[in-house]
């Protein structure tokens, strides 16, 4: 199949699950065009079938903001006729679907016919679609997709309970490459941060303040007074600065370390004992999923769709949103005992496998074959 991916190209789950799809189906012998305004940070090089366009936005003089639906509906209208594809999956409703919709009316008006897929991803539905500014375009466009897909239960209800959804809405869930460890000399990178045997946590986000990351450091103070230990901080966005002065606040400079965006988190993981997720909504928590795959134990919260990957007392322990204290007490369980910490990673990278990028790719395999 020629499939054309339109995708956040920034460093958030939809845009992430987007490209693994994408380089997932092109390994298959799919030809994969993914459409978006930049490289998408896990696009990596050169590959056999895979295409990507930019949307080139220019600035015009006249226009205060940019309508970057319009362009991006015409590159859709463009790359559909002349790479004569098959089928177009838009990740994350605004304003992917709406274009697709304004593209697939466009190509209709010129006798070319192509189905679209629309894949609800979470802020688009839980935060920002509920905006009284946003909601009729998404409702329409929603329903106008020719499928609907979550990525996890919790999502999908939430989506029925926000809007009169009239689509059945299929529940494929995000998913994960089964990984091996790729550092060899994991004590050598471990002793950049930490001394030996002091704990190593982490948390991967963009620092917005749905994911509550004040929690991460008062949840870790706590920790570190019992059990002195390491943060990694990998990620970047609105909320560093405050983050960075509530560290010197609580007297942590030392003890935490803001690495910053990374484009591939694999390694810090491996280097981690114990992956924080305090989100105060999460449809999937994708970040949660790596560090399992990982074999790293998850401490979050219990909203959304983190239920679904994280099982209490098994893979880790969920906490109700802002019980900082709670959250503190399970990593103390989990850190203060080897055998406890070990048996715990094994169950969170066995439950990783339930998301295993092959099971899951066939689903919109025989989604796609359907609509075409
Ligand atoms: O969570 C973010 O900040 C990024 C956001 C996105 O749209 O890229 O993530 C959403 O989609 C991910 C992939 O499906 C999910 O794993 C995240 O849980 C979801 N985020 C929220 O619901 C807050």
């Amino acid at each position: 199949m020629k499939i054309g991916i339109v995708l956040y190209p920034t460093y958030g789950g939809s845009g992430v699950m987007a490209t693994e799809l994408g380089k997932s189906l092109a390994k298959k012998g799919h030809e994969i065009h993914f459409i978006t305004y930049s490289q998408p940070v896990r696009l990596g090089g050169f590959r056999s079938n895979i295409f990507y366009h930019e949307v080139a936005v220019s600035d015009y003089p006249l226009f205060d903001y940019t309508p970057y639906e319009t362009v991006l509906a015409s590159k859709m209208v463009d790359v559909v006729k002349r790479e004569e594809l098959d089928v177009l999956h838009v990740h994350y409703a605004i304003p992917h679907a709406s274009a697709a919709f304004m593209a697939k009316q466009i190509l209709a008006a010129q006798g070319v016919h192509i189905p679209y897929v629309t894949t609800l991803h979470g802020t688009d539905i839980t935060l920002v679609g509920r905006d009284p500014s946003f909601e009729p375009v998404i409702t329409f466009c929603m329903n106008e997709s020719d499928a609907i897909t979550a990525v996890s239960e919790s999502l999908r209800e939430d989506t029925y309970k926000h809007f009169n959804a009239t689509k059945d809405i299929l529940v494929i869930p995000n998913f994960v490459h089964p990984r091996s460890k790729t550092i060899h000399n994991i004590q050598e990178i471990r002793r950049r941060y930490a001394i030996d045997n002091e704990p190593i946590m982490c948390h991967i986000s963009n620092f917005r303040k749905v994911k509550r990351v004040d929690d991460v450091l008062k949840m870790f103070d706590k920790v570190n007074q019992k059990i002195p230990s390491k943060l990694l901080m990998v990620g970047d966005g609105p909320e560093r600065y405050g983050l960075e002065e509530l560290c010197a606040q609580l007297g942590l400079c030392d003890r935490v370390v803001f690495i910053g965006k990374v484009r591939e988190t694999q390694e810090v993981l491996e280097i981690s004992d114990l992956f924080v997720l305090p989100s105060e909504t999460e449809s999937f928590g994708l970040a949660a999923l790596e560090a399992m795959a990982m074999g790293v134990p998850v401490i979050s919260s219990n909203t959304g769709g983190i239920p679904e990957v994280n099982i209490n007392g098994e893979t880790g322990f969920m906490s109700d949103v802002g019980d900082v204290e709670d959250m503190a007490k399970n990593a103390i369980y989990i850190l203060e005992d080897e055998d406890r910490k070990k048996n715990f990673g094994e169950n969170a990278l066995a439950r990783s496998k339930i998301f295993d990028i092959d099971t899951v790719v066939c689903q919109y395999e025989d989604l796609y074959k359907t609509l075409i």
